[in-house]
């Protein structure tokens, strides 16, 4: 109940703009007590909101936290169900964990875990994803697309199609695709994309995607053996970028590009992707589980399965790997 009345009382300020709100139509909005009303703007007030109240004009919002908080994200929101429901978290071990315990109380589509510190970061195949405190963007998205088991990978590359258009909009850079889940600048990783799935038969019943992005970090904040490969939004552009804007504008090109691969299928993403993909038509270097493939990249199915073309000329379908370019 509490939520409901900060969630329409965020959506007023933001429909507003720089406008003010007198208290008496934000009571008429939220449908509450004027008195109500003013201790909403006093939890927003300890939140880290700065709130400018002016006499027969009412209030606005002057200035948001530097720490994220799900009212800061929903401020500016404008999507229909991509982070409409948020779980923040100051610290967790990994957001991936929580998100799993989540979608077995069925939380609806769309919900997603963020946390200011991860303690155990997941990589793919068990390695660690270093996610400091208040620099990065470290979240788990719940979906529950009614697709087949191995349409599952296409959805790492909508992701990150999705979160290059994004830093794009915010951040003036651009970011490449190296197939299937790194997304770089300059050569250096500024975000890791891990996909996990919960499935019944060949249906899949929930997919979590967990999304990390090193957005403020400067060089000295990452660990000695990745200051070389990993790189920030900060670094990279010289400026400090806010994570909750950021945020919002994953949230809606994510939601844009879903709901085209709903309705048309994988190929307008695929036609996407591969335009901001670096690996493709280039010699590279696949190193899966059990081999390492040299060759060509020639492109993706329309599963999204990575083609390579060794040097016989063989064509092998790689599903899985690290891609040295
Ligand atoms: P990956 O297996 O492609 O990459 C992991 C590798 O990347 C590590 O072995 C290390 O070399 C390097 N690395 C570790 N941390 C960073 C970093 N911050 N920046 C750049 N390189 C790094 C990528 O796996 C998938 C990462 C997903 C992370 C998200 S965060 C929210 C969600 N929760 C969770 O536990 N994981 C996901």
């Amino acid at each position: 109940m509490q939520s409901e009345i900060r969630k329409k009382l965020l959506d007023a300020f933001t429909q507003a703009g720089e406008q003010f709100l007198s208290g008496q139509h934000l009571a008429e909005v939220i449908g509450c007590s004027r008195t109500a009303v003013w201790k909403h703007i006093e939890e927003l007030r300890k939140e880290g909101f700065e709130l400018e109240a002016v006499r027969k004009k009412g209030y606005r919002i002057l200035k948001t936290p530097e720490k994220i908080t799900a009212d800061e994200i929903r401020l500016g929101l404008t999507t229909q169900f991509i982070g409409k429901n948020i779980h923040y978290q100051e610290s967790v071990e990994s957001t991936q964990l929580i998100a799993h315990k989540l979608t077995a109380e069925n939380v609806s589509e769309g919900t997603v875990v963020i946390a200011e510190e991860q303690l155990s970061g997941k990589g793919r195949l068990n390695r660690k994803w270093h996610s400091p405190k208040y620099t990065g963007i470290w979240m788990s998205l719940i979906l529950r697309p009614n697709i087949a088991l191995n349409k599952a990978p296409q959805l790492t590359l909508l992701t990150a199609v999705a979160i290059v258009q994004a830093i794009e909009e915010v951040t003036g850079l651009t970011p490449v695709i190296k197939w299937p889940n790194d997304i770089l600048i300059n050569g250096r990783k500024v975000t890791g994309i891990l996909t996990e799935l919960q499935a019944e038969a060949d249906r899949i019943h929930s997919i979590i995607v967990g999304i990390g992005i090193n957005v403020n970090q400067k060089l000295e904040d990452f660990p000695v053996e990745l200051q070389s490969t990993a790189s920030s939004l900060y670094i990279e552009s010289g400026k400090t970028i806010s994570r909750s804007a950021l945020i919002r504008s994953i949230f809606s090109c994510f939601e844009r590009l879903y709901l085209l691969y709903l309705k048309q299928g994988f190929y307008p993403i695929k036609v996407l992707w591969e335009g901001y993909a670096v690996s493709i038509g280039n010699v590279i270097k696949a190193r899966t589980l059990t081999n390492v493939i040299e060759g060509k990249a020639l492109g993706i199915t329309d599963e999204g399965v990575l083609l390579l073309e060794d040097l016989s000329g063989t064509i092998h379908h790689v599903y899985s790997a690290d891609i040295e370019i």
